[in-house]
């Protein structure tokens, strides 16, 4: 496709009649000198925003994981000089520069992304005021819900013969599906028709559903045990969202569901077997230092299993939330103060612990979740990004969980807490930065498994394509450096492609013996996932299919279940 068709496909895109165009289409007064855009641009600019900007720099561009984005710096001053009062500013010129090149501080470089035109166009966009998306409110949630196959039409028994436990539920990024593939064959059982650029896959306490958020908040509950697994409810909780997890507390497994917003910021509570709407609440409110956020959004959310509670993690404000749900009708809520902006994170290995990434202030929150109190701010290295950590025992510091960094050539190991009296003589050392094991920029998931002796780290976002392409794996009882260097890209045998096949999510198999990591390229490249053998490192599998478009997030449905990271 030239890049003139590109720029024209998105245009057509942009005016299609999707849900998200008309959310974001409140037009506000513009700035007199702002550069000026016809209807058309704007909207193909607000698609491509909200697709490749919104979820780091906020649709309000206010700023989290990606810098403030408002006119006030965005927008050379009137006189086109490029400082006003102290200010730095930026204008067209160097914004195009950083949206081709990147920048150090963690953006990509959107060169092989987006067209030249586009790159104009959306230095243009980001130079004009931010427009306020509408709100979305119970009722609205409401009517999106649609149940397809009532609960008393379902299965009373697994129908089909795959073994559930090591299906894998693969994110096919840019078509808006996921892919369920049986692991013990390699074969695609299923591709199943989600939200756009869904997010993450959780399990339900019981292993029968999986629970599929979408990018533009469309929640899909698909029902392993049908003879072809599919989507039995489906529900729209908000215009943008990243999180899901059921109830998993005993005597509450899988009663609800609970899904996070990025807009409007809020969670929504669902019945866990149907997703209907029970309740919506709002994250609006102070930030850790004490001023109003108008885009607190809900980062990660894991079900606890000490207490009938969720942890909500709210990215802007530092706030997490433990929300009860035991009576959802009078909800109980403790904020705990840690610090921002709030990301993904991870259970320790006792599951009592959720750490979680303050990435803006390389800074990882622990919360007890026993005594429902911040257990430690821990100080790392800059931008960490655990996706949902890993957690082993050092030969030396005794069990710690890990976590890579967007921002830093380091994977840092914290020691947590434990009650085993084995690991008694660890103590002193938990909640420290007990090492930090060398790796390059850029990584954004970690991996291990409690049968491996093996720990692996991806580097997706390292500007150089042979990092981006491959992986580093490090031997547990020597952890000075990495065993191995592996470009899975170069394993995959696929050919060369103009766009980086970026290697990312190592995840395991549900028996620890195989890990998978999957090769995200272009939407129009062959893309593939490569099985790895955990013992040898040798390949075992490339599994490469024309219906498979850009992997890149891979659940186990075992491990995913059970935690197992
Ligand atoms: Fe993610 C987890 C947000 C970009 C793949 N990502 C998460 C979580 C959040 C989040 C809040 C934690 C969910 C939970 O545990 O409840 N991600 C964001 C963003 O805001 C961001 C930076 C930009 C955006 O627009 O979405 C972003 N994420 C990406 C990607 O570009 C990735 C690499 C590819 C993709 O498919 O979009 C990506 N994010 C993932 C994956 C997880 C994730 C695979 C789950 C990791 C796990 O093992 O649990």
């Amino acid at each position: 496709m030239t890049m003139q068709s590109r720029l024209a496909n998105t245009l057509r895109l942009a005016v299609l009649p999707l849900a998200l165009a008309g959310a974001f289409g409140a037009a506000h007064a513009q700035e007199a000198d702002a550069p000026s855009l016809t209807p058309d641009e704007k909207a193909a600019a607000k698609k491509i925003y909200f697709e490749r900007c919104a979820g780091c720099h906020g649709v309000l561009r206010k700023g989290a994981t990606g810098k403030n984005l408002e006119p006030h710096w965005t927008k050379k001053a009137a006189d086109g000089s490029t400082q006003e009062g102290g200010t730095l500013k930026l204008g067209q010129k160097r914004l195009e520069s950083i949206l081709k090149n990147g920048t150090e501080g963690g953006m990509v470089n959107f060169d092989d992304i987006l067209t030249p035109e586009e790159i104009t166009l959306m230095a243009k966009y980001i130079q004009t005021t931010p427009d306020v998306p509408p709100e979305y409110s119970f009722k609205e949630t409401l009517d999106s819900w649609k149940i397809i196959v009532p609960v008393d039409q379902r299965p009373k028994k697994q129908m089909n013969k795959i073994n559930l436990n090591n299906v894998f539920s693969v994110t096919l990024r840019d078509t808006g599906e996921v892919a369920l593939i049986d692991g013990d064959t390699k074969e695609i059982r299923s591709i199943v028709k989600t939200g756009y650029a869904v997010h993450i896959s959780r399990l339900s306490a019981s292993g029968r559903y999986v629970y599929v958020i979408g990018r533009d908040g469309r929640l899909s509950l698909i029902d392993l045990w049908m003879e072809k697994p599919a989507v039995v409810a489906e529900v729209k909780i908000g215009f943008d969202a990243r999180s899901v997890d059921t109830s998993k507390f005993k005597g509450f497994e899988d009663k609800y569901a609970v899904a996070g917003s990025y807009w409007p910021p809020q969670y929504v509570i669902m019945d866990g077997d149907t997703l209907k709407p029970l309740k919506v609440v709002s994250t609006r409110g102070m930030t850790v230092d004490g001023e109003y956020h108008p885009e607190p959004r809900v980062a990660s959310i894991v079900s606890s299993f000490i207490k009938p509670e969720w942890v909500i993690n709210i990215k802007e404000t530092g706030q997490i939330l433990l929300v009860d749900y035991s009576d959802i009708k009078n909800l109980k809520t403790t904020t705990i103060e840690s610090a921002k902006f709030l990301h993904d994170g991870g259970w320790d290995a006792s599951k009592r612990y959720f750490l979680v990434a303050a990435n803006a202030s390389n800074k990882i929150a622990a919360v007890d979740t026993k005594t429902g109190k911040l257990a430690a701010l821990v100080d790392t290295a800059k931008i960490p990004h655990p996706g949902r950590g890993a957690n082993f025992v050092h030969p030396k510091f005794g069990p710690v969980w890990a976590t890579g960094h967007l921002g830093a050539d380091v994977v840092t190991l914290i020691s947590t807490p434990s009650d085993d009296p084995k690991f008694a003589k660890y103590k002193s050392h938990n909640w420290k930065v007990v090492q930090e094991m060398k790796h390059v920029p850029g990584n954004l998931f970690v991996k291990t498994h409690p049968k491996s002796k093996h720990f692996w780290a991806d580097a997706p976002q390292n500007p150089d394509k042979e990092l981006a392409e491959s992986v580093a794996v490090w031997n547990m009882d020597d952890l000075s450096k990495p065993v191995k260097v592996i470009n899975v890209a170069k394993d995959s045998g696929l050919p060369e492609t103009k766009a980086v096949k970026r290697a990312v999510h190592p995840e395991y198999s549900a028996d620890g013996t195989e890990v998978w990591i999957s090769l995200w390229g272009g939407k129009t490249d062959q893309s593939a996932i490569v099985v790895y053998d955990d013992k040898t490192l040798a390949v075992k599998k490339v599994i490469t299919d024309p219906k498979m478009i850009t992997p890149t997030g891979k659940f186990n449905v075992y491990n995913t279940q059970h935690d197992i990271y």
